[in-house]
C-alpha cells in the first residue's frame, strides 16, 4: 500500500491569503451568487445578497478555523469545554465581518451593487438558543475565550425551534413557534463523523469475578443518535477561531420498514419522532424547572454526547484517561448539565476500568460549575422514579457518590439535619435528586456569578456543602463582550471614543479610562451627548413604525428589557408610571420632565403573574399614550419580542437603565452592564453585579435606592403584608387603586385582582416597601435630566469606567483560577 500523499488544506499555513479589498469582495460575492446560489446578480434578491456575503465571509472564517485548530492541536495545550443548554448567540453576520474586520470593506464592495450592509445584515434570523442572561452569558464568554486566546469549545443543542416569538394581542403575551432553520443555516456544518449513540432506560447487569470489584455493564432499552454540528466563533481581529458545537438527535432508524409493511404508517415513524423530539424546542422558562421527563432527556443527551466527544478526542492525542484533568477543563454552566458528573464516572469505571476512587479524582479534577440562582424554584431536583427509570446505572452512582459524601461529612462530625442538607437525594419530597447538589460535590471549583451572590450562596443554598469543602466556592463576576455591546451596536460612540482616547480601548476596553476626565470637557459632552440623541432616535422609529407610537428623543429613556419576572420588579416600574401619571395630571402646573418609559421581555408561557404583569404594561401604556391631558410627558411603551437584535438597537439609546430586582434575588445581571457601558445611567437597588458597578462608577454616578439583601430578609420574618404601607403612602395608594378599580382595563375591570391582593397580603417581592424610596430617587433623576451637562457628565463617567465588566476579564479570571488554561498556561 502506497502512504497517503499529504495533502495541505487551502490556508492552514497561510492565516492571510486572501486579498481583502472592495474590489476583491465584490467579485467574490459575485462569484458566491453565480456558483454557490446559481442567482445572476441582476436577479438577486434581498435573501440572495445576505447569503453571498455570509459565504464570502465564511471562506476567511475557515482559513482561520482550520489555523486555530491545527495551533491548538500541535501545542497540546488544555482545552476548555463550555457545556450549557443555552448559547443565545443572535445574529452572527456582523460579528464576524467586525472580528474580522471587514466591515468598512464589505461595505464599499456592496455599494458597487447598490446593495447597504446594514439592511442585508438586518436580514439574518437571531439565534435564539436560550432564554436570557444564562445563555446571553454562554455567548458573550465563547466569543471572549476566542478573543482572549482560550481553546474553548462550546458544546450545547442544536434546537430546532429556539426561543419562541412573542405577540402582543389585546394587551397579553402570545407565543408563536420560532424558526431559524428554515432557510437553513451557512453558519454550521454537520460532522457526521462525529456521531455518538446515547442510551436511555433498560437494566443494568453486574458481573462479580472472584476477588474483583463487581463490574456493571448498562444495557439501556432505548438508543438515540447525536450528531455534531459545528459553528465557528471568531475571535477579536481573527487571531483565534474557536468551535461551538451544537447535538441534533436522530433515530438509530429512520423508519420502522417492517411496521410501514404492514401497514402501521404512523407507528414506523414513532421511533423517530420520539428520538427528534429530544432536540426539537428549547424550554422557554429561566429560573424554574418544568421536571418534565423530555427536559432531564436533554441534559442527559447532550451531556453524554459531549463526554464521549472529549474522550474520544483526548485518547486520539493521549495515551490515556490518566491525565485528563490535565488537559481537559470541562465547566457545567448551571445544573442543566450537572448530570455529566455521574456519566463520566460510568465511563471511567464501568467502560474504561478505573478503581473508583481514581475516577473521582479525575472527575472532580476536571469539572466546574457555575451556580446562576438562588431562587428555590429554579432549583434542579429529579424525580428518584423517573431518573431511575431513564438512567438506571447514573442513579447508582449518585447513590454510591453520595455515600461517599455522607461518610465524610459525619466523619467531621456533621449532625443530621447538616447531612441531609448536603445529601445528593432530597428524602423531603417524594425522593428527589438534587442536581446542585451534585454539581458541587462533582467540581473542584464552584462559582456565583457576582460578589453579593456568591456570598448569599455560602449563606443560604450551599452553607452546608460549603462547611464541609471551605475552599470551593468562589466568585466570577460576569462580564458582557465589548465588540457586540459596544463596537458592534453603538457604531456612533466608538467613533467618538476613538478619535477622543485613540483606539487602544479596542484592544483592551478598560482603557476606556482614559475618557474618564473628558467628562469635564463641555465639547466632548456635546459630542457624547449628540451620539446618545442619534441613537435614541434610531430607536424612536424602530417603535413608531413597529408600534405606531410617537417619541420625542429628547425625553429621557428609562428603560427596562429583560425576561418579565416578579423578583425583577417590573411591577414596581409600572407602579411609579401610573402614579407620574396621576401626578402629572393633579398638577399640570409643575415643570415635568418629558419622560418615555420603555419595556420589553417575554414571560415563560406558563407563569401567570408575569404574563399578567405584561397586560398590565400594555393597558396602562394604552390608557396613557391616549390621554391628551398628559401632554406628552409620559409614554409607555412596551416593545413586542425582545431578543438579542432588539437589545442591540436598545442598548445605546437608553439614558437611564432599570435594574430594580428585590435585593438578594438577582444572582448578577449582565444587561446592566450593556447599558452603563453605553453611557445609561442606573436606577437600582444593591443586588448582583449592581454591587461592583457601584464601587467601579462611584456613588455619584449611579442611583441606588431601597431595602438592602439582609433588610429585605429581616422584614420578610416581620411582615408579608403591604397593607399598611398603601394606607399611609397616598401615591402608591392612588396608583393601586386605579388598577384595582379598572382605569386601565374598563372592559374587564376585575383583571389584576390577583395581581393587586398580593400587594395587600404578601408584599414578597418588597414592591410596597420599597416604592417611596423609588418614587423619590425618579424624582430627583428628573431634576438631574435638566442639568444636561451633569446628566452627560455622569454618562461619560459610567462608560470610561465599565471596562472591568468585559467577558474578556471574566473569562481571563475563569481560566487562571478555575480551567489553569488558556495563554501561558502550557499544561
Ligand atoms: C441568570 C441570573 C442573572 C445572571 C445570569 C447569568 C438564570 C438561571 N440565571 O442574574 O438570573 O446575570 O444568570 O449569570 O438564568
Amino acid at each position: 500500500m502506497s502512504a497517503t500523499p499529504k495533502i495541505e488544506p487551502m490556508g492552514a499555513k497561510v492565516p492571510e491569503p486572501r486579498q481583502n479589498d472592495p474590489d476583491t469582495l465584490a467579485r467574490q460575492i459575485v462569484e458566491k451568487m453565480t456558483y454557490s446560489i446559481c442567482k445572476h446578480p441582476e436577479q438577486a434578491r434581498k435573501y440572495d445578497w445576505l447569503r453571498a456575503v455570509t459565504l464570502v465571509v465564511r471562506d476567511r472564517i475557515i482559513d482561520r478555523w482550520f489555523a486555530s485548530t491545527d495551533r491548538i492541536r500541535q501545542s497540546k495545550d488544555k482545552r476548555v469545554y463550555y457545556l450549557s443548554m443555552e448559547f443565545l448567540i443572535g445574529r452572527l453576520l456582523r460579528d464576524a465581518i467586525n472580528n474580522l474586520q471587514l466591515t468598512g470593506a464589505i461595505r464599499e464592495a456592496l455599494k458597487r451593487y447598490n446593495v447597504e450592509l446594514d439592511m442585508v445584515e438586518l436580514l439574518e434570523p437571531d439565534a435564539a438558543l436560550g432564554n436570557g442572561g444564562l445563555g446571553r452569558l454562554a455567548a458573550c464568554f465563547m466569543e471572549s475565550m476566542a478573543s482572549t486566546g482560550v481553546p474553548g469549545v462550546g458544546y450545547g443543542i442544536r434546537y430546532v425551534h429556539g426561543f419562541f416569538r412573542q405577540e402582543i394581542a389585546e394587551g397579553a403575551q402570545v407565543e408563536l413557534p420560532e424558526t431559524w432553520l428554515v432557510h437553513g443555516n451557512p453558519w454550521e456544518f454537520e460532522r457526521r463523523d462525529s456521531t455518538y449513540e446515547i442510551g436511555f432506560g433498560g437494566k443494568v447487569l453486574t458481573q462479580q469475578e472472584p476477588g474483583k470489584p463487581p463490574r456493571h455493564v448498562w444495557r439501556p432499552a432505548e438508543r438515540v443518535l447525536a450528531v455534531a454540528y459545528d459553528t465557528p466563533i471568531v475571535g477579536w481581529r481573527g487571531e483565534q477561531v474557536n468551535t461551538l458545537r451544537l447535538w441534533s438527535a436522530q433515530a438509530v432508524d429512520p423508519i420502522l420498514l417492517d411496521a410501514f409493511n404492514s401497514g402501521d404508517h404512523i407507528g414506523a415513524l414513532v421511533e423517530s419522532n420520539k428520538a427528534e423530539a429530544i432536540t426539537r424546542v428549547l424550554y422557554p422558562a429561566d429560573s424554574h424547572q418544568a421536571g418534565q421527563e423530555l427536559r432531564l432527556r436533554q441534559e442527559y443527551f447532550f451531556s453524554a454526547a459531549s463526554l464521549q466527544d472529549i474522550i474520544r478526542r483526548h485518547l486520539g492525542e493521549n495515551d490515556s484517561l490518566d491525565n485528563l484533568a490535565d488537559k481537559v477543563a470541562i465547566q457545567l454552566n448551571d445544573t442543566h448539565p450537572a448530570v455529566s458528573v455521574a456519566e463520566l464516572m460510568r465511563l471511567l469505571v464501568d467502560v474504561h476500568g478505573y478503581e473508583w476512587g481514581k475516577a473521582w479524582e479525575i472527575t472532580r479534577a476536571t469539572f466546574g460549575y457555575t451556580n446562576h440562582t438562588l431562587l428555590p424554584e429554579a432549583l434542579e431536583h429529579w424525580p428518584i422514579n423517573l431518573f431511575e427509570r431513564l438512567l438506571p446505572r447514573q442513579m447508582q452512582i449518585i447513590y454510591q457518590i453520595n455515600a461517599d459524601v455522607i461518610r465524610e461529612a459525619s466523619q467531621k462530625g456533621f449532625d443530621g439535619s447538616q447531612i441531609s442538607a448536603i445529601s445528593l437525594i432530597d428524602e423531603g419530597h417524594g425522593r428527589r435528586v438534587r442536581m446542585g447538589q451534585l454539581a458541587f460535590v462533582g467540581s473542584h471549583a464552584v462559582n456565583g456569578v457576582s460578589a453579593l451572590h456568591t456570598e448569599l450562596m455560602k449563606e443560604t443554598v450551599f452553607r452546608n456543602l460549603h462547611d464541609l469543602y471551605r475552599d470551593r466556592i468562589q466568585n466570577k463576576t460576569n462580564g458582557v463582550t465589548p465588540r457586540r455591546w459596544l463596537m458592534e451596536s453603538n457604531p456612533g460612540l466608538t467613533g467618538l471614543l476613538t478619535e477622543a482616547i485613540g483606539p487602544g480601548f479596542l484592544d483592551d476596553v478598560e482603557k476606556l479610562r482614559d475618557a474618564d476626565p473628558l467628562a469635564g470637557d463641555a465639547g466632548f459632552r456635546d459630542r457624547f451627548a449628540a451620539v446618545k440623541r442619534a441613537n435614541k432616535a434610531r430607536l424612536a422609529d424602530v417603535i413608531s413604525d413597529r408600534l405606531a407610537i410617537t417619541l420625542d428623543p429628547d425625553a429621557i429613556f428609562d428603560i427596562q428589557v429583560k425576561r418579565i419576572h416578579e423578583y425583577k420588579r417590573q411591577f414596581l416600574n409600572i407602579i411609579e408610571a401610573i402614579a407620574l401619571y396621576n401626578q402629572i395630571r393633579a398638577h399640570p402646573e409643575k415643570d415635568w420632565t418629558p419622560r418615555v418609559k420603555i419595556f420589553a421581555g417575554k414571560a415563560a408561557p406558563s407563569y401567570v403573574q408575569a404574563k399578567e404583569i405584561i397586560h398590565l404594561a400594555n393597558d396602562v401604556a394604552r390608557v396613557i399614550n391616549s390621554d391628551p391631558s398628559v401632554r406628552d410627558l409620559l409614554k409607555v411603551v412596551f416593545i413586542p419580542n425582545y431578543n438579542v437584535s432588539l437589545a442591540e438597537i436598545i442598548m445605546p439609546a437608553a439614558d437611564l437603565s432599570e435594574q430594580i430586582s428585590t435585593a438578594g434575588l438577582e444572582a448578577s445581571g449582565t444587561g446592566n452592564m450593556k447599558f452603563a457601558l453605553n453611557g445609561a445611567l442606573t436606577i437600582g437597588t444593591l443586588d448582583g453585579a449592581n454591587v461592583e458597578m457601584l464601587e467601579h462608577v462611584g456613588e455619584d454616578n449611579i442611583f441606588i435606592f431601597g431595602l438592602k439583601a439582609d433588610e429585605v430578609a429581616q422584614r420578610r420574618r416581620e411582615t408579608h403584608s403591604g397593607r399598611s404601607i398603601i394606607e399611609r403612602t397616598p401615591l402608591l395608594r392612588e396608583a393601586v387603586n386605579a388598577i384595582s378599580t379598572g382605569v386601565f382595563c374598563p372592559e374587564s375591570p376585575a383583571r389584576y385582582h390577583t395581581l393587586v391582593s398580593s400587594l395587600y397580603n404578601n408584599d414578597w417581592w418588597m414592591i410596597c416597601a420599597d416604592f417611596e424610596a423609588y418614587w423619590e430617587t425618579q424624582r430627583h433623576l428628573d431634576e438631574l435630566f435638566l442639568r444636561q451637562d451633569e446628566w452627560q457628565a455622569k454618562a461619560i463617567r459610567n462608560t470610561a469606567r465599565m471596562g472591568w465588566f468585559s467577558s474578556d476579564r471574566s473569562i481571563r479570571e475563569y481560566a487562571t483560577d478555575i480551567w489553569h488554561a488558556g495563554p501561558g498556561k502550557r499544561a
